[in-house]
């Protein structure tokens, strides 16, 4: 039988001390994936972290491409994982930072089911452009789908721009991503499912397979429009979005 709370505490710790584990032997079914993601953000609540949201994986070719999966998942995200804009995330904290550029809603209703675009984005109060620092409590940085699903889809960090009135077309909206000042992913929000609003859409119709839903106030990431870029430390992120502004902060 597999022990969810034991890889749960293992995957923790491993997050908690920086310190990778292997890949899973025993294969996971999607089902106990999720569970033990459940189980590991359960022991950051006991430690006083508060849930805030939630992040869509692989909503784009880039990403699905970059780590060779291609079904959609979603990972748990709390208040501990916040990075102040224009502040600074400790390098120490982290196994193998990667950096990824993102759109971030604010919800002002809660969502769930089945939902069309027009609700979603009637659901939605702000928007702001995000970084997502994702970090794999994998080896390498190497997982299968499951493997990933119960590492809560290596969520880690979240940086958080000012946000902007989300009326209007967000479809094709330009994106750099510059490392230390170098442009280094330049894309469009297209490539989030043809608009991010999909991924929102998604988010609704997957959180309630696992019996939830997305509230007022939660935040909803909807995953990374290029691949990710590896970070060392002292480097300084920026990203900047067409028309929604930008979000910088360094790795120190
Ligand atoms: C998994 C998380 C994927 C995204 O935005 O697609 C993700 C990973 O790449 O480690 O956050
Ligand atoms: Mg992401």
């Amino acid at each position: 039988m597999t022990n969810i709370e034991e890889i749960a505490r293992e995957l923790d710790d491993a997050m908690l001390h920086a310190r990778p584990v292997p890949q899973r032997r025993e294969p996971l079914d999607v089902a106990q994936a999720y569970e033990i993601q459940s189980a590991s953000l359960a022991r950051r609540h006991a430690r006083g972290e508060r849930r805030i949201g939630m992040k869509m994986g692989f909503t784009s070719r880039a990403k699905m491409a970059q780590m060779n999966l291609s079904e959609m998942i979603w990972g748990r995200i709390t208040d501990g994982m916040l990075i102040d804009a224009g502040g600074t995330a400790p390098r120490a904290r982290y196994v193998h930072p990667r950096i990824e550029p993102e759109v971030a809603f604010l919800l002002k209703r809660p969502l769930a089911g089945r939902i069309d675009a027009m609700t979603a984005m009637a659901a939605v109060e702000a928007v702001a452009p995000a970084l997502e620092l994702i970090d794999s409590r994998y080896v390498d940085f190497k997982f299968s789908l499951t493997d990933v699903i119960a590492d809560n889809s290596s969520s880690s960090g979240l940086v958080i721009g000012a946000w902007a009135d989300p009326a209007g077309d967000l479809s094709n909206l330009g994106i750099v991503m510059e490392i230390d000042g170098v442009p280094r992913q330049i894309g469009s929000t297209a490539a989030i499912l043809g608009n991010p609003v999909c991924s929102l859409v998604a988010a609704a119709r997957l959180v309630a397979e696992r019996g939830e839903r997305l509230e007022a106030g939660h935040i909803v990431m909807a995953g990374g429009a290029t691949a990710a870029e590896a970070l060392q430390e002292g480097n300084h992120v920026r990203l900047r979005i067409e028309r929604l502004g930008s979000v910088a902060f360094s790795l120190v």
